[in-house]
């Protein structure tokens, strides 16, 4: 198994100090995405001063405030717009954006499947509570039919998309969705996200007991961690069984990896094709 750094050398590396306590309420999933995510950065060993992390609005959108990186906090739906100009604007940094489930798929969903488009090399992180967080429990578009939200409180009526098909269908080139769960394999899918070259896609299903499991019959962590383990079914196995017997459960694990040019290393090419045209006369 691949090392995995311990919580002294995090804090003192990568979290910045007097940034604590977070905001987060207790049991949130969104603590242990972000500590896989820097014990990612830390199994790469990537230049800390070349990494940057953007979000946008909403609880996941707080991770950039307690980490020493490079870091922006953008207006809601609109990170991966930000981070698409830093990375044209420097292709060395590694950008990374973390980004809740209403952030990405709601008022963010044209810039997420335009990234996809254009297999630009950023790592989107989607933090998937399946609900709006902060602003109290409004239904997002991967809250699933049936279940409750202070905009649903007979039951959702729509049918929620799953984002890593919309991802694979609009052309990231890695594609995975892990588990606030199954951390191991968590910080395996995250770390392969970041090196990959293109864009990145990790969904993330993470809890929410305060908004999401108290309205769903899930009013603690724990209940919401079992939920997790009992409704996934590892991309492996999935791939064994009929519709029927996947039933309900969530494929996890990486669905895509594939290689295809990325904008930034074309837009150099085109940069140098109008250098050697001026140069011509
Ligand atoms: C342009 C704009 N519209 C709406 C809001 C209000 N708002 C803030 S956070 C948020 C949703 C947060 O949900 P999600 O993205 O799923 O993240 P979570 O809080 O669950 O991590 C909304 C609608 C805003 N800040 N800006
Ligand atoms: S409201 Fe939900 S997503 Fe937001 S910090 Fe609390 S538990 Fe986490």
């Amino acid at each position: 198994m691949a090392s995995v750094a311990s919580t002294s050398v995090l804090l003192e590396k990568y979290i910045r100090q007097g940034s604590w306590p977070t905001i987060w309420c207790s049991g949130c999933g969104i603590g242990t995405v972000m500590g896989a995510l820097l014990r990612a950065i830390e199994r790469l060993q990537l230049n800390q001063d070349e990494i940057v992390i953007g979000t946008g609005i909403g609880c996941s959108g707080f991770i950039y405030n307690y980490l020493n990186f490079d870091a922006f906090h953008g207006t809601h739906g609109r990170a991966l717009a930000i981070a698409t100009g830093i990375k044209i604007a420097n292709p060395n940094l590694t950008v990374i954006v973390p980004m809740g489930d209403g952030d990405c798929a709601a008022i963010g969903g044209n810039h997420f499947i335009h990234a996809a488009r254009r297999n630009i090399d950023l790592t989107a992180i989607i933090i998937n509570n399946e609900i709006y967080g902060m602003t109290g429990g409004q239904y997002s578009p991967l809250t699933p039919r049936a279940r409750l939200a202070t905009t649903a409180p007979k039951g959702h009526l729509e049918r929620p998309f799953d984002l890593c098909e919309l991802a694979k269908a609009a052309g990231a080139t890695y594609v995975a969705r892990g588990t606030a769960y199954y951390v191991h394999q968590l910080i395996d899918l995250l770390s392969e996200a970041i090196a990959h070259k293109g864009f990145s896609v990790v969904e993330v299903i993470a809890q929410c007991p305060v908004q999401f499991g108290r309205r769903n019959e899930m009013p603690t962590a724990i209940e919401m961690l079992r939920w997790q383990r009992k409704h996934t079914v590892q991309a492996q196995r999935a791939a064994q069984l009929s519709l029927e017997e996947l039933g309900d459960k969530r494929v996890i694990g990486r669905m895509v990896k594939i290689d295809a040019p990325e904008w930034t290393e074309e837009y150099a090419k085109v940069i140098e094709a109008a250098r050697d045209d001026r140069a011509d006369g």
